[in-house]
């Protein structure tokens, strides 16, 4: 296969070109932009060629994901292959369901990463409380984008379930079919930024780089209409630049689940208050709901954090519970689930 071939000149995906020429200057790098399996579509300053990411150079290394700034070499016979993946300063990751102690690099080098939700359905707190860690954990800018704004139902019962699980991260409400909010998710991005976007199938993430970017550059699904579930139309991870100085923005595929991990690290990154406020409890095992000396029950008492917020810390709190005990008796048995991660 040939791998050092430059990719129509600069390439379908390739809106803005003089955009991107600017971008890798600046790092004197090439930059990740899709990963098919052992090859990497990456932007240099000679365009866009396709390399081999699974060349025995890199094999000892990690492997590039979307995102990665990366150095190329000439490898015999193979032409241009990663030889590094340089440092990340972000990354999103997630836990294998099936294998938790494996972390999984969705991107990398992202500034800012949105949990993208459809307005079309009820917010699922767990979903979103899930799908934040993700965002927090990357070491990127946590943002909330609540699409399919003209087919929302309930705008406002959403925005309290979002304000009671991240009163303080930004929320943008966007409609591809009639434009709001769009600008207001550029302002969120910027020049040489890049902004990804991750969520459930059929969420809207790839129909909002095509707003972004002004043209059908990405494939976009149905939505099934018994369960309204996506068909996961978007099977690779891509960075696409978005012209007019807007930055870049970097689409997933949707996500199936967000298991265990992510709901204990829920507890202390998206309700870090509140599992602070329990530690100042009277009793170590207090449930928060009628005990003497409960300084969870006092805060919401003064007003401090909202009844909403706390049910729905109580109900995490719970779900983690059952999780961890499916979990045990998962292992008792023998079944997949591997050794917990030691910390
Ligand atoms: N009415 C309306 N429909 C939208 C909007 N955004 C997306 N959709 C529709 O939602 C469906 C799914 O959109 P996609 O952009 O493919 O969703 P996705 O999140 O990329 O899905 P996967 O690639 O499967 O993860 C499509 O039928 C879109 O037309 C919107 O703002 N308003
Ligand atoms: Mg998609
Ligand atoms: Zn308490």
């Amino acid at each position: 296969m040939k791998s050092d071939t430059v990719l129509a000149d600069w390439g379908a995906a390739l809106v803005d070109p003089d955009g991107w020429r600017a971008v890798v200057a600046v790092m004197d790098r090439a930059r990740v932009v899709r990963v098919d399996r052992g090859e990497c579509d990456v932007m240099t300053s000679r365009g866009r060629l396709r390399v081999l990411s699974d060349s025995q150079r890199a094999q000892g290394e990690i492997a590039p994901v979307t995102g990665d700034w990366v150095e190329l070499a000439e490898a015999e016979g193979l032409g241009l292959v990663i030889d590094r993946v340089l440092p990340r300063r972000t990354a999103v990751s997630r836990r294998d369901p099936a294998e938790k102690d494996v972390e999984q690099v969705l991107a990398s080098n992202v500034d800012a990463v949105a949990a993208v939700l459809g307005l079309d359905r009820p917010i699922q707190p767990g979903w979103l409380e899930r799908l934040l860690v993700m965002a927090i954990d990357s070491g990127a800018e946590p943002v909330i984008v609540l699409t399919k704004l003209d087919e929302a139902s309930d705008p406002s019962g959403a925005l309290e379930v979002v304000d009671a699980v991240a009163g303080s991260t930004p929320v943008v409400m966007t409609s591809v079919v009639d434009g709001r909010g769009l600008g207001d998710l550029r302002a969120l991005m910027g020049a040489g930024r890049t902004l990804a976007l991750v969520g459930e199938s059929g969420a809207g993430k790839s129909s909002l780089v095509n707003a972004l970017v002004g043209r059908e550059l990405l494939e976009v699904g149905e939505v099934r209409a018994g369960d309204s579930e996506g068909r996961h139309t978007t099977t690779a991870r891509e960075l696409v630049l978005v012209p007019g100085g807007a930055g870049m923005v970097l689409d997933t595929p949707g996500i199936r689940s967000l298991g265990l991990w992510e709901a204990e690290h829920a507890v202390g990154l998206v309700f870090g208050d509140l599992a602070d406020l329990a530690g100042a409890c009277r009793f170590r095992d207090c449930a928060h709901r009628k005990e003497p000396g409960c300084a969870v029950r006092a805060a919401v008492d003064s007003g401090l954090i909202s009844k909403m917020r706390l049910r729905l810390f109580l109900e995490l709190v719970g779900e983690l519970d059952n999780l961890r005990r499916r979990e045990e008796e998962r292992q008792r048995r023998g079944g997949r689930g591997g050794k917990k991660r030691p910390r």
